[in-house]
């Protein structure tokens, strides 16, 4: 604190998306006044986004809700009335003991979004009721892979930045600007710049595509068909890792068969990549040690989830880059109880889990302990196979970022009881019958768990109170002793101490610490082999072999597809990406940050000179785009690093500018075109096809404009 001028700077971490970075909080006179990078952190070096710089604009935005409310008219018809936090809190037990005595607690469901780190309190909260219908993202985004890595190798495996990899092959991810998923771009940023081999694996020219030794333009959705034809050079060629191979994978030979299935010839058919490409980069991949792959989502929102995560780590071991310096790394993070323990997921009562709203299917979902939320929205809409009575979000948007979004409205508008807990009234909250004011990463104690199996926890603590607004933790904690579950502390503070328990100290002790790392071991296999029921790296997945899966991996062709449907592309003639990200917005979060609207004001679709040319379209134009779904518009960008047969949507868009209620959530959201049928999901996780279906784009009129 400074004397003369009543300024302190505060050492944090930021959590302004999924969190990360280091920062320094200047507050004056008890407000924050401005954020900015901590040059001394681990993982940012100082280095910071625009969101994250422009987060006290939030935190102090006039529209925030700062007091519990109650809906005061009908639903969603945005008339509410200020309530206390008893008042509130006492109506949610009473409406979840009602469902619970009239249909158990499996009518309950409780759903979230992206990590927002306060899902191991929600799934806590979700186990002692009793309901196997949690759902979160997890499904199509992250906890796929690590689904996919606990099957393969018991872990998930990170880049390891902090060792110089002299290869990097990108895949589907726009790491520079989305630092997500235990990553900064700033440490990619870092290793290119020492001049690294990159390989980038992305339908569109990005910064990263543009600055690649090798950039492979594939056909959207067909991951998994090029990581078949990169394997098939690797093996052909002799260019894997015998001794890996002969002393730690499980299902070589069976591998060996099914990746001669995939011919260069063939796989440059699927991916439209040519196969002198494939083999270069193959080579690139397998010959420059260390290398490590850098992935993204993208290649998670379709069919292919799984075996397309599988086949990346699967090039990763059989290249000989698994948890060795500088490649793909098991950082084991400081002693503390993990999320299963917790949460009390292993002992959640077997009938409860037999309750499972998708039944048998989607194993590996149902393993984490998610649901795809479609199961969800069937049961309010049909009762079947029994009623959803009441909802519980929390951190999510659902409206605006879960496919077939018109379904999602019609379900949460017609369920009986919603409650949901946010900043703003979002169009999801513009539904619930109790609205929970939540308080930002400022504005609460916790462990940060965000770079967890990046081996770091980041300690953060409260630095201002908003209102009345309560951290999630403070929800759940309270909900869960008014509901009487046995296991709650008596405070945050309580639960945070039996969190950090296993390694000797509290929450005090951790308190004011910038991070804790676990310790840092290479080649553990060496050792102890691998978590797996064979004890080895399994190509061949004995896991999904039990379950009736298929124990290798595929490639499905995408379900809507100019392939799968040649019929489709006399009316939708376009392959539809949905949903890259935008630098300045975090899914449907922010349009109401003045810093950030200003970079970003209006939804952008991607297309080539040539598709524009053709439908008469110039650049800034309003766009229509139409699925068999539904219809948005977006203002058009006219690019030539996008194929003329693929067109790129935003998405996450409403306006929070317009008052109405509902706030144009059927305007431009991306995800009124997306569809959600199970007969379409990757089998074993349940992602939906987000980034590859099909479409056709017309202008909007003047008058339409
Ligand atoms: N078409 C299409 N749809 C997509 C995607 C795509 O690529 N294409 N991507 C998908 C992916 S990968 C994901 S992860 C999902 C994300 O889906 P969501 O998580 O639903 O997305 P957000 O818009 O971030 O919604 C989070 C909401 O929680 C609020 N919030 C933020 N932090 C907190 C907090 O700490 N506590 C509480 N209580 N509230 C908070 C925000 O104000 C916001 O309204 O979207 C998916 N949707
Ligand atoms: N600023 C910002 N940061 C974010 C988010 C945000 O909304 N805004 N969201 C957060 C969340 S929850 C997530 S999941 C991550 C996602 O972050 P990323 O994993 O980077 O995902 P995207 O930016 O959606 O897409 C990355 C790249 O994949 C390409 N792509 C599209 N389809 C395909 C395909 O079929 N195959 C391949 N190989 N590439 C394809 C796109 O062109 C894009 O350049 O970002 C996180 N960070
Ligand atoms: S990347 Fe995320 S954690 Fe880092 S400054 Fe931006 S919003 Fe904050
Ligand atoms: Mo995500």
């Amino acid at each position: 604190m400074s004397e003369s001028t009543g300024e302190q700077i505060i050492k944090s971490n930021c959590r302004g998306c999924h969190g990360g970075c280091g920062v320094l909080v200047h507050v004056r006179d008890g407000v924050i006044f401005k954020i900015e990078g901590d040059p001394d952190f681990p993982t940012n070096h100082g280095s910071m986004c625009s969101k994250g710089l422009a987060f006290h604009q939030l935190v102090y935005h006039p529209d925030r809700v700062k007091y519990p409310l109650k809906r005061a008219g009908k639903r969603g018809e945005g008339r509410w009335q200020r309530i206390s936090w008893d008042e509130a809190l006492d109506t949610i037990v009473n409406r979840l003991k009602q469902v619970i005595e009239t249909y158990g607690p499996e009518s309950i469901a409780l759903g979230q979004g992206t990590s927002r780190e306060g899902e191991s309190f929600f799934a806590r909260f979700g186990n002692l009721l009793g309901t196997p219908n949690i759902f979160t993202a997890g499904h199509f985004c992250y906890l796929s892979r690590v689904g996919a890595s606990l099957v393969t190798c018991g872990n998930l495996p990170i880049s390891d930045y902090d060792n110089d990899p002299k290869c990097v092959m990108v895949w589907g991810n726009n790491i520079l600007w989305v630092n997500a998923d235990e990553y900064t771009g700033e440490n990619l940023s870092r290793v290119m710049a020492k001049g690294i081999k990159l390989i980038v694996i992305d339908p569109r020219l990005t910064y990263l595509s543009s600055r690649a030794d090798i950039w492979l333009q594939l056909r959207p959705g067909t991951d998994a068909a090029l990581a078949f034809g990169m394997a098939h050079v690797i093996i052909d060629e002799e260019l894997y890792d015998s001794e890996f191979v002969e002393k730690y994978v499980h299902g070589w030979d069976e591998f060996v068969e099914r990746v001669r299935e995939y011919p260069l010839d063939k796989v440059e058919e699927i991916t439209w990549v040519p196969a002198e490409k494939i083999r270069e980069a193959a080579r690139l991949f397998a010959q420059t040690k260390p290398a490590t792959i850098q992935w993204g989502v993208a290649i998670e929102q379709t069919i292919n989830c799984i075996d397309a995560d599988r086949l990346l780590i699967d090039l990763v071991a059989i290249t000989g880059n698994l948890d060795i310096p500088g490649g793909s790394v098991f950082f084991q993070p400081p002693k503390g109880r993990t999320i299963s323990q917790f949460t009390y997921h292993r002992e959640f009562p077997p009938e409860q889990r037999a309750k499972y709203l998708a039944g048998d299917a989607h194993k590996l979902c149902q393993m984490i302990g998610l649901l795809p939320e479609k199961y969800v929205w069937d049961a309010i809409l049909t009762s079947k196979p029994y009623p959803i009575k009441a909802i519980m979000i929390q951190a999510s948007n659902p409206v605006i970022t879960r496919p077939n979004a018109k379904e999602v409205y019609k379900a949460l508008s017609e369920v009986e009881f919603l409650s949901v807990a946010d900043f703003f009234l979002t169009p999801t909250a513009d539904l619930a019958d109790i609205f929970l004011p939540a308080a930002t990463w400022l504005e609460a104690d916790y462990t940060g768990g965000f770079f967890f199996r990046h081996g770091y926890l980041f300690p953060r603590r409260k630095i201002v109170q908003i209102g009345e607004c309560k951290s999630d933790f403070e929800i759940w904690n309270e909900l869960g002793r008014r509901m009487g579950q046995k296991g709650w502390g008596s405070n945050v503070e309580a639960d945070l101490d039996f969190i950090l328990e296993p390694g000797g100290v509290t929450w005090a002790q951790v308190r004011d610490k910038p991070y804790l790392r676990g310790e840092v071991v290479y080649r553990k296999h060496e050792k102890k082999g691998f978590s797996t029921p064979t004890g080895k790296f399994e190509l061949y997945c004995s896991t999904f072999e039990k379950w009736g899966y298929d124990p290798l991996p595929k490639y499905l062709e995408i379900p809507e597809s100019p392939v799968s449907k040649p019929e489709m592309t006399k009316e939708y003639p376009y392959i539809l990406i949905t949903g890259p990200r935008s630098p300045v917005f975090f899914h449907s979060e922010h349009r109401m940050i003045p810093w950030l609207r200003e970079c970003h004001p209006d939804p952008i679709v991607e297309m080539h000179p040539q598709a524009a040319e053709k439908h008469g379209i110039d650049e800034g134009d309003w766009v229509y785009i139409e699925s068999p779904r539904g219809r948005i518009k977006q203002r058009a960008n006219i690019s030539p690093g996008i194929d003329p047969r693929v067109v790129c949507i935003q998405h996450g868009w409403w306006f929070p500018e317009q008052k109405d209620p509902g706030h144009g959530w059927d305007q431009s959201s991306s995800n009124i075109l997306t569809d959600n049928d199970p007969d379409t999901y990757d089998i074993s996780m349940g992602a939906s096809n987000l980034r590859a279906l099909m479409c056709k784009i017309y202008p909007v009129t003047e008058e339409e404009a």
